[in-house]
C-alpha cells in the first residue's frame, strides 16, 4: 500500500493550530532553531529489513498480520515509515535473507519510496541449506581452513550483491567464540578471524566501509572472539582505513559506560555505526529509548560534541542504523517510535551548551556540569521534531497517523493473517 499525499495533508492539517503554538514556544527557547531543523530534516536512519516481522525469542514466536513476505513488501514497509516520518530513508539488508532476484527492480522500487541501500549484514551464524562446511564452532575463527574460506566468500558475495544495489558499507558481525573453558585457544581464534577477515577486506570497493560489530555474549557464553569494543578496534586498527568499530547498544556487559566508549573511538577516528535499540538486561533488542532514554542522550552528547570537534558531518559520516525485533509490538509501530526516541535524543544533544560545559569542566563546577545536559535532556524538543517532519512532507503524528487510518488493518487486508516475514 501507498500512503497518499493529501491524507497526510488533512491529518496535518487537523492538528496543526496545536503543533503552531507549541512550535513557537519551543523555537523561542533555543538559539538558531532553523540550523537545528535543518540538521533533523537531513538525519536519517536505516531501517533493518529484519524488523519488520515479529521477532521472536528462543522460546516462541507470536506473529502478527500482515508482515511483508518478500523483500518488495519490506521496502514498501520501510517506505510507509519514511512516508511518514521522513527520517526513515535507508534500508539495512539481510544476506542471505534478502537476496534480491532482480537488482534494476529492486533498486527502481526503493527509489520510487525514496530510500538508499545502506549496510549490508552477512550471516555466518546459521549454516544454509546445502552449505559444505558449518558453523557449529565458529565462522572466521573456525580450526578448519575451508570454513573459514567458506566465510570468507560469503561475505565477499555480500559486497557483490551490496555493489549492485548501491550500497556502500558491509557490516560483519560473527556469533564466533567458545561455551566452555578450554575450548578454544584465544590467540588462535583471533588470529584466525584477523587473517579472514583481511581476506574480506581486501576485496572492499574503494569507497566502501567495512563496520566491525562485537558482542559480549549469545549465542556462545564463555567467550566472544569479537567480544567487546577494544577487541573490534584492535581487528579495524590492524585492516586499515577503510574499517571501523560498530557499536550495538545492546551488545555490552550491564552497566558499561557506552557513551564514553563512543567518544574514544570518535576521537580515534574508529567509530563506523551504531545499531540502535535498547535493553534491560543484555541484548533485549527492545525499543530504542524505552528503557534508558537518557543514556540515549548522553550517548548522542558526546556523538554531537565528537563529531563536531572533528569537523564530522552528522547526518553522513557515520551509519546510523536501527537494529531491533522483539515479541509484543506491531512491528511497523516500534520503529515509528525507535525512530522518534533517536531524533528527540539528537534534538536535544544539540541543545547543550557547549562553552558553558567546557567552563564548568575546566573549573570543575560538578553541579553545573550536571545542569547543563540535564536542562537539555528535560527540553521538550517534540515540537521541533514535528516542525522537521512538517517541514520535510511527513504527518506531525506519524503514529496517530499509522493508527487512525489503520495502516495495519490494510495491510492485512493486502498479504493476509497468517503471515510470517521472510528471514528472522
Ligand atoms: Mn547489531
Amino acid at each position: 500500500m501507498q500512503i497518499e499525499k493529501y491524507r497526510i495533508e488533512e491529518f496535518n492539517h487537523l492538528h496543526s493550530a496545536a503543533h503552531e503554538r507549541k512550535f513557537a514556544f519551543a523555537a523561542s527557547s533555543v538559539k538558531d532553531p532553523e540550523s537545528i531543523l535543518q540538521k533533523l530534516i537531513d538525519f536519517q536512519i536505516a531501517i533493518p529489513s529484519w524488523a519488520l516481522g515479529t521477532g521472536a525469542t528462543r522460546f516462541g514466536r507470536f506473529s502478527g498480520g500482515g508482515e511483508p513476505r518478500s523483500l518488495e513488501e519490506k521496502i514498501e514497509d520501510i517506505g510507509l515509515l519514511h512516508a511518514l516520518n521522513r527520517s526513515s530513508g535507508a534500508i539495512s539488508l539481510h544476506i542471505p535473507w534478502d537476496i534480491p532476484q532482480d537488482y534494476a527492480a529492486i533498486k527502481a522500487l526503493a527509489a520510487q519510496h525514496g530510500l538508499r541501500f545502506d549496510a549490508m549484514n552477512s550471516n555466518t551464524f546459521q549454516d544454509q541449506p546445502g552449505q559444505a562446511g558449518s558453523y557449529k564452532f565458529g565462522s572466521m575463527q573456525h580450526v578448519d581452513k575451508s570454513v573459514r574460506r567458506q566465510a570468507v566468500e560469503h561475505n565477499i558475495d555480500v559486497i557483490k550483491h551490496g555493489m549492485a544495489l548501491g550500497s556502500n558499507s558491509l557490516t560483519v558481525w560473527l556469533a564466533d567464540g567458545s561455551c566452555f573453558p578450554g575450548q578454544l585457544n584465544f590467540r588462535k581464534a583471533f588470529r584466525n578471524t584477523l587473517e579472514s577477515l583481511e581476506e574480506v577486506y581486501a576485496a572492499l570497493p574503494e569507497n566502501w566501509k567495512m563496520y566491525v560489530e562485537y558482542k559480549a555474549f549469545e549465542p556462545n557464553f564463555y567467550s566472544t572472539t569479537i567480544g567487546d569494543w577494544g577487541q573490534s578496534y584492535l581487528l579495524a586498527s590492524k585492516l586499515g582505513p577503510k574499517a571501523y568499530t560498530l557499536v550495538d547498544l545492546g551488545h555490552h556487559l550491564p552497566n558499561a559506560n557506552i557513551e564514553q566508549i563512543v567518544a574514544l573511538l570518535l576521537m580515534e577516528g574508529k567509530l563506523g555505526g551504531f545499531h540502535f535499540n535498547d535493553s534491560k538486561y543484555a541484548d533485549d533488542d527492545l525499543t530504542t529509548g524505552s528503557i534508558k532514554p537518557y543514556q540515549l542522550f548522553l550517548i548522542f552528547n558526546e556523538l554531537v560534541e565528537g563529531m563536531d570537534a572533528r569537523g564530522m558531518e552528522h547526518a553522513t559520516s557515520l551509519g546510523w542504523m536501527i537494529d531491533a525485533a522483539h515479541n509484543v509490538k506491531d512491528p511497523l509501530e516500534d520503529l515509528l517510535q525507535s525512530v522518534e526516541a533517536i531524533m528527540l535524543a539528537y534534538t536535544q544533544a544539540l541543545l547543550v551548551n557547549r562553552e558553558g560545559l567546557a567552563e564548568a569542566q575546566q573549573e570543575n563546577d560538578v553541579v553545573r556540569c550536571q545542569e547543563i545536559l540535564q536542562e537539555a535532556f528535560r527540553t521538550d524538543v517534540r515540537p521541533l521534531v514535528a516542525e522537521a517532519r512538517l517541514r520535510a512532507g511527513g504527518a506531525l503524528a506519524p503514529l496517530g497517523f499509522y493508527r487512525k487510518s489503520r495502516v495495519r488493518d490494510q495491510l492485512v487486508q493486502e498479504r493476509g493473517l497468517k503471515t510470517v516475514a521472510s528471514g528472522l
